[in-house]
């Protein structure tokens, strides 16, 4: 496993999969989900309809795929990470672990990360970290992780509480 954090917009990242941190609709009205729909084009917004359509409303915790549009990666992995102090930690986990379960199914090499949960539902970023590196660690995948951290005071803290694990 490779591994590294960087401070950047994951909407410019060159990887087979990246992570959406989305809401059990996939209507991606905010945050990093509306970058990548307006990066990545209308059309991962529709597909996201077409899977709540038939396939109902995805559990907090739980992941869905679309294609990425016209960004460089091959797929967005939308995953539903938990409302800080609303659900429990075991959520964020589960979001997490999975991603990476669907990304090894997927055959992705490379995929990269956001900070899930850390903006509109509100967890600080430290205790995003740290539940991150337990699950990256527990899971020791074979592909190359990049955590993309959107702002100065995000890739501080994560490069502290990564830099005691790895
Ligand atoms: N690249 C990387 N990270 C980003 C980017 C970007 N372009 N833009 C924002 N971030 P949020 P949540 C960071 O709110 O808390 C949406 O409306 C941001 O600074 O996107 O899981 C969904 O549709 C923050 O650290 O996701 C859901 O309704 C992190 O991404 C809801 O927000 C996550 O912030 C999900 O809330």
């Amino acid at each position: 496993m490779k591994l590294s954090i960087r401070k950047c917009d994951i909407t410019q990242i060159e990887a087979d999969a990246i992570v959406n941190a989305a809401n059990s609709y996939l209507e991606h009205g905010g945050g990093v989900a509306w970058a990548i729909v307006k990066k990545g084009g209308y059309i991962i917004q529709e597909e996201s309809r077409e899977y709540v359509r038939k396939n109902g409303p995805i559990p907090t915790g739980e992941v869905a795929v679309t294609s990425a549009g016209n960004l460089r990666a091959k797929y967005v992995i939308h995953a539903v990470g938990p409302r800080y102090g609303v659900e429990g930690d075991d959520k964020l986990e589960s979001a997490i672990r999975k991603s990476l379960d669907k990304a090894k199914e997927l055959g992705v090499k490379r995929i990269a990360f956001p900070a899930i949960s850390t903006g509109i539902y509100g967890y600080p970023y430290e205790r995003c970290a740290e539940i991150m590196a337990k699950v990256i660690l527990e899971k020791n995948p074979e592909m190359e992780i990049i955590i993309c951290l959107y702002s100065d005071d995000a890739f501080e803290v994560f490069k502290g509480v990564f830099s005691k694990y790895f």
